[in-house]
């Protein structure tokens, strides 16, 4: 066999065998299953993505378009499936839009066709990533993303960049009406639309930032009502969960996707970031607001809720779980979808009932090592007493 076709055959082979693979639960601490193998990754990007076919133009059957990795991933239960509006990023370092769907949620992921096409506006982005997908009342879908630009004041510093939050909406998921980015005084990455109106306004879970990394004076997660969604402008922020001192989010956090709404309060999942001597290291975390009042905080377990484990810590930002995307389904199944290590993306699974009972029973931050001695001595103290009883 030639070797155009000899390639072209292994190629296609081991793409259906990566995207056919069945995926397996493990059994984990009772608050979430993690599964066996990650649902998308870079090498599960659509061949015809990477190769041109014609053996007249690529008679060895080279790649010619690299994708580097698949990640921080919105999502969405669309027409029976689980879809993911998952961030491609191309060896080129540039990050697009993509929508990947599987009919189980946790294996079988195929890329739609094309990629996302975005509109730009006038300002046209360099990067664009992260998106989040909110399902509004309003009837439109919309998707929040980070738009990152050059930072044309320093003129000589290659790397100076600003974010902003760009807003788009679809009906489809495949065509999209870009509406003007948001207008805020700080920069702002990790921008989420709540699903529903607060006193007829849109409402957005910010996170103001001071530079395009460090977020210096914003103080973490902020709550802003918005009157016009096609010209959305910040005018007040409130900070509804700041950063502290020695936590899992003393340099900075983030809003995954809009919050799941339960009987209880709204369901939040965020991501925490602290410094180590190796660099950044972001986990993920669960919060809860009331169901009224959607920016007041009723419970705040301590710690994390996922970090990375194994492989997860490996990949082009080691120590790092993102996620920015969940699926409720009507029975009440939850499915988490976190990239690790800004490489690949994994699913985990739980139920709102589990993760509600997460919330409400799992201690708070004492915010010293007394507090947590003291009431890791409590449980001990409960069990022994209750071992002993029987
Ligand atoms: O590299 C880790 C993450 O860093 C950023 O998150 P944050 O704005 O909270 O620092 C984002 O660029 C995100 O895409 C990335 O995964």
């Amino acid at each position: 066999m030639d070797i155009f076709n000899y390639r072209k055959d292994l190629i296609l082979a081991r793409y259906e065998s990566l995207v056919t693979r069945p995926n397996k639960a493990i059994e984990g601490n009772g608050i979430f299953e993690r599964y066996e193998n990650p649902v998308i990754t870079a090498e599960m990007v659509p061949p015809y993505w990477k190769y041109d076919f014609n053996p007249a133009t690529n008679p060895y059957f080279m790649e010619r378009i690299g994708c580097n990795a698949t990640l921080n991933s919105g999502a969405i239960k669309w027409n029976g499936k689980y879809v993911l509006m998952v961030r491609v990023e191309g060896s080129d370092r540039k990050s697009f839009f993509a929508v990947a769907e599987s009919p189980n949620g946790i294996d079988n992921f195929r890329f739609w066709p094309h990629p996302v096409t975005m509109p730009d506006t006038d300002d046209p982005a360099v990067n664009v990533y992260d998106m989040r997908l909110t399902r509004h009342e309003d009837g439109w879908i919309y998707g929040l993303f980070c738009v990152e630009r050059h930072d044309d004041s320093k003129p000589g510093d290659l790397s100076a960049a600003t974010a902003a939050c760009g807003i788009a909406r679809t009906k489809d998921l495949v065509n999209w009406e870009r509406l003007p980015d948001l207008k805020c005084k700080s920069q702002q990455r990790n921008v989420v639309l709540h699903p529903e109106f607060v006193d007829n306004k849109y409402a957005l879970y910010t996170r103001p930032q001071d530079g395009f990394i460090d977020t210096g004076s914003g103080g973490g997660i902020g709550w802003a009502l918005i009157d016009d969604i096609t010209n959305a402008e910040v005018k007040e922020e409130t900070i509804i969960d700041p950063r502290f001192y020695h936590t899992i989010k003393e340099v900075k956090n983030g809003e995954g996707p809009h919050p799941i709404k339960t009987s209880r309060g709204w369901l939040h999942l965020a991501h925490g970031v602290r410094g180590c001597a190796s660099g950044l290291r972001y986990v993920l975390y669960l919060y809860m607001t009331s169901l009224e009042e959607p920016w007041k905080k009723i419970a705040s377990p301590g710690g994390y809720f996922m970090a990375p484990v194994g492989e997860e810590y490996m990949g082009d930002v080691m120590n790092v779980l993102f996620a920015n995307g969940w699926i409720a389904d009507e029975d009440g199944k939850v499915f988490i979808y976190y990239a690790s290590s800004d490489t690949r993306m994994h699913v985990a699974t739980s139920t709102v009932d589990r993760l509600v009972d997460y919330c409400l029973n799992t201690p708070e931050d004492g915010l010293s090592t007394s507090e947590s001695v003291m009431t890791l001595n409590s449980l001990i103290d409960r069990n022994l007493e209750f071992m002993a009883s029987k």
